[in-house]
């Protein structure tokens, strides 16, 4: 029983220490790490779209735009607090700039990716497919993975 017990632990670490499955895309010096959205409601008149984007390059790039079939527009915002204390989200006319080296994380309660009026309910476990508009990398196709409705972060313990 001992030995088969520390089989167990040791296949748990194992499980543990793998990295998730790939789920990156690449283009030029940028790497866009898992793109993922939330679960809506049904009738939802919006749906998120998160990444994390690095720059290896020298240069500075910008997300200017975001595209995708699941809805007619999508706009790139930042939440923030206003002056009353308020959280509110506004559009970035001029998009996410990616410095040099730099990661910037679009993530809830900071920049994401918002797509207007999307034509059906995302459900958990679903993918659907978005191009990000680069300034100097251009467009690069990715997939957004569908997670749960509470998920405070797709970062927490996500496995596809
Ligand atoms: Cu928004």
């Amino acid at each position: 029983m001992k030995f088969l017990r520390s089989i167990a632990v040791a296949g748990a670490i194992a499980a543990f220490a793998v990295p998730s499955f790939a789920h990156d895309f690449t283009a030029g010096d940028l790497t866009i790490d898992h793109p993922w959205s939330r679960a809506t409601p049904q009738g939802a008149r919006v749906a998120a779209g998160y990444a994390s984007i690095r720059n290896n390059g020298s240069e500075a790039d910008r997300l200017i735009g975001v595209r995708s079939d699941l809805a007619a527009s999508g706009e790139i915002h930042e939440m923030a607090v206003d002056g009353n204390g308020v959280m509110t989200m506004r559009p970035l006319a001029d998009g996410i700039e990616i410095a040099a080296g730099e990661e910037v994380r679009l993530e809830p309660g900071s920049f994401h990716i918002m797509f207007m009026n999307p034509e059906r309910q995302l459900v958990e476990g679903d993918n659907f497919a978005g191009t990000l508009v680069f300034e100097k990398a251009g467009e690069v196709e990715v997939e957004f993975a569908v997670e749960g409705m509470g998920g405070a972060s797709g970062h927490s313990g996500h496995n596809h």
